[in-house]
């Protein structure tokens, strides 16, 4: 099954998926091995314009719907999961431009991505990751102007970002309530990114620190009223994870089709694998939960679309996705044998691409928290 899309949706589908194929698939395998930032194969997705997906249509993107816009980052993370994080990366941080930016502001922050651009969301810090709020970045008022002093970290696209969001705490009494956003193009005096991170998987994407020593912008930089920067970060992650549970379901898919493929034509005990029923049942296993996943990414993405409430929602499927994502992948493995365990084969790099899944965008401990927080309000 896929996700239900118009038949406008399906031919823009057809096209990323050949576009995936043809430039993002195999260019992606050799990418993984060197770490590098595959520049040359972004180019190109830049140029078809897959950096607009989620643009509004004022502001001159596709302005495609939820449901249109998994099925397209689904695709993308089944030819690599880098490539879906950097291309998805982007929108989180346009998200809380379009949530309480002015009319200005989104008009700039949206210009940047119709015109092929990058963007980060800069909430993380080393004593702030899960403990959100515990952010040290300052932004001081001076005149008009807020100076910034402070790093974030693991900030995916960092390097290459045309803006960045950042959350500073602009009153430290106030804790939470003392957090603001900051909208910040590329180029200010005083901001650097740090060195690009050796990761374990999505090698593909780029990820680094950001760093503001003295940093000075204007106070129309702010995003919403002072105060606001952590309730619109929350906000924000609450409509992003349903899509981080997309990319995963993507891996989940890919490491599915790997393994049907190879049981297909690997021999043992005189017949291919794929008629012992203990590979049967694995392979069922793997569907269901993939399938599972996907309606729950779907699920949540519904509720977002039509207005209503989906934190618990997008919490569960980005939860479930990363965490079944990993399974399947490590099921992959299995099937595939000593196969699998090799780099000559793709199912290695899947479960090593799926583990972030468990992490970024809030680790799935943080999500079962925000999901049993939301069960325990819930009426009889
Ligand atoms: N939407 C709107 N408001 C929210 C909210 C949400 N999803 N979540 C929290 N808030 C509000 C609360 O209502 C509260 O406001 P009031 O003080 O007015 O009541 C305020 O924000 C503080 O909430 P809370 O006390 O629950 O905050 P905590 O510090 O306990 O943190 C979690 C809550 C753990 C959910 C948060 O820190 C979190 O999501 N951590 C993970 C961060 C993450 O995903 N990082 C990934 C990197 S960014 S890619």
């Amino acid at each position: 099954m896929a996700y239900i899309i118009s038949d406008e949706a399906k031919d823009l589908l057809a096209d990323v998926k050949k576009f995936c194929d043809k430039e993002v698939r195999q260019q992606c395998k050799e990418y993984d091995i060197s770490g590098e930032f595959p520049k040359e194969i972004y180019d190109k997705a830049l140029e078809i314009g897959l950096s607009a997906i989620e643009v509004p249509q004022q502001y001159g993107g596709l302005g495609l719907d939820h449901i249109t816009c998994a099925a397209l980052f689904e695709e993308m993370a089944k030819a690599d999961a880098g490539f879906y994080t950097t291309m998805s990366a982007s929108f989180l941080a346009l998200t809380p431009v379009l949530l309480v930016g002015t009319e200005e502001q989104k008009k700039w922050a949206c210009n940047k991505l119709v015109e092929g651009g990058y963007a980060s969301f800069g909430l993380t810090e080393p004593m702030a990751g899960s403990d959100a709020s515990n952010v040290k970045t300052t932004a001081v008022k001076d005149g008009d102007d807020y100076i910034l002093n402070g790093r974030k970290c693991f900030i995916t696209n960092a390097p290459v970002a045309d803006f960045y969001v950042i959350i500073a705490s602009t009153n430290k009494s106030k804790g939470v309530a003392g957090l603001s956003a900051f909208l910040v193009p590329k180029g200010t005096k005083g901001l650097s990114t740090g060195k690009h991170e050796n990761k374990m998987g999505i090698r593909t994407s780029i990820t680094s620190d950001v760093i503001m020593e003295d940093m000075r912008i204007p106070q129309s930089a702010r995003l919403g009223r002072e105060g606001t920067g952590f309730i619109t970060a929350m906000k924000t992650l609450d409509m992003s994870r349903a899509y981080v549970g997309c990319g995963a379901v993507g891996i989940a898919q890919r490491a599915l089709e790997e393994a049907v493929e190879y049981s297909k034509t690997r021999v043992t005990f005189g017949k291919p694998i794929c008629q012992h029923e203990a590979i049967q049942f694995m392979i069922a296993d793997m569907d269901i939960k993939t399938e599972t996943a996907r309606q729950m990414v779907a699920h949540a993405l519904t509720l977002q679309q039509n207005g209503k409430p989906f934190s618990r929602e997008s919490a569960i499927a980005k939860c479930y996705a990363g965490d079944i994502a990993v399974e399947v992948a490590l099921d992959a493995i299995q099937i595939l044998g000593g196969y699998g365990y090799s780099k000559e084969y793709p199912v290695e790099k899947l479960l090593r691409d799926a583990k972030i899944f468990q992490i970024y965008e809030g680790t799935n401990q943080i999500q079962r928290a925000v999901i049993a927080k939301a069960a325990m309000r819930m009426r009889k």
